[in-house]
């Protein structure tokens, strides 16, 4: 058993209150990382307290025990003894959670971002794996605690996601050894799929195809960029995960190495996501505008609006595609 996995359950027989939270927009890996680790705590008697900045929107409501996360309110104080963040790979990722951290009470990291601080008084972070899903599976695993149907389920679920239903290459033979366990349950991964891809609604849908056709394609399509002003994002409904679904299409162009996506966030601030086809280290880049990320898929915040963060950022990115296209 890795060494911070003991000293993890250590730390989880002393305690009696837990803190769980994870990114602001929480995926499907930080929510199913949360509560699959808060029905675990909740069955040996602890007390947990799942908290995000929003509730999770209806599209998660497939996920066994969403009902546990609880949105924060402007004067939400907690007790507890022990605070989990999950999937992050620094602690400003949390928002507005930062303000329910507690001087003194430990915190436990675990991650598997790459660019990740190590912020936690124990930090369970590892690069290699696919997601903080599969971290989970690990350290109950070294626990030797028995999974519940529920806990498989959410661990499918979160690996599924971030591995791009096992086609990234974060997915490794270790991956698909932890599939094949979790497959012996009462579920059917055909059905997780649906629920997770296959359930958008109409309208989304209708707008999307119009959206997707406006990008812009530099260095002979090797470079992709899209701009997501608010007026855009504001008509599709809060369970459409715009960028997701832009990145999913734009990828499959011939030739292509980077896809950017602008996405207005305020009047002088622009959010961008990177996502690389694997030659150019996105999160390099993203670290070098104090973002963060996967060396494939990245993201960061620039003080200024679209265009300025267009160009300052395609200053960089245009570089090493140059350089590899040169290759
Ligand atoms: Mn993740």
């Amino acid at each position: 058993m890795i060494k911070n996995a003991k000293k993890f359950l250590e730390l989880i027989r002393q305690a009696r209150t837990f803190l769980i939270c994870s990114h602001v927009n929480p995926d499907p890996d930080a929510f199913a990382s949360e509560l699959a680790l808060s029905i675990y705590l909740e069955s040996i008697g602890k007390k947990v307290h799942v908290v995000a900045e929003d509730a999770p929107s209806k599209h998660m409501g497939f996920m066994p025990g969403i009902g546990k996360v609880h949105a924060i309110g402007r004067r939400t104080r907690l007790d507890y003894d022990v605070a989990v963040i999950m999937d992050c790979g620094d602690l400003d990722r949390i928002g507005k959670i930062k303000r329910l951290l507690r001087e003194g009470r430990p915190i436990v990291n675990i991650d598997h971002h790459v660019t990740n601080t190590k912020f936690g008084d124990l930090n369970y972070v590892d690069a290699k794996a696919s997601s903080t899903s599969e971290l989970i599976y690990s350290l109950f695993k070294g626990w030797q605690v028995s999974l519940p149907r529920d806990i498989a389920y959410l661990i499918y679920t979160g690996i599924m996601t971030d591995t791009g239903s096992f086609r990234y290459t974060n997915t490794s033979a270790h991956t698909h050894a932890i599939i094949a366990e979790l497959l012996k349950y009462d579920f059917l991964p055909q059905d997780i799929f649906k629920l997770v891809y296959e359930n958008v609604p109409l309208a989304d849908l209708k707008y999307f195809t119009q959206v997707a056709s406006e990008f812009d394609a530099l260095h002979d399509g090797a470079l992709i960029c899209v701009d997501l002003p608010k007026r855009i994002v504001n008509k599709f409904s809060k369970e459409f995960d715009l960028r997701d679904k832009i990145f999913g299409l734009l990828r499959s162009i011939k030739g292509v190495e980077v896809l950017m996506i602008f996405t207005e966030d305020g009047k002088n601030r622009t959010r961008v996501n990177f996502r690389s086809q694997g030659s150019v280290d996105v999160a390099q880049i993203a670290y070098y505008f104090n973002g963060g990320g996967h060396s494939k898929a990245s993201g960061c915040i620039l003080d200024c609006d679209m265009k300025a963060a267009r160009r300052r950022i395609l200053k960089r990115v245009a570089r090493e595609v140059v350089r590899i296209k040169s290759k």
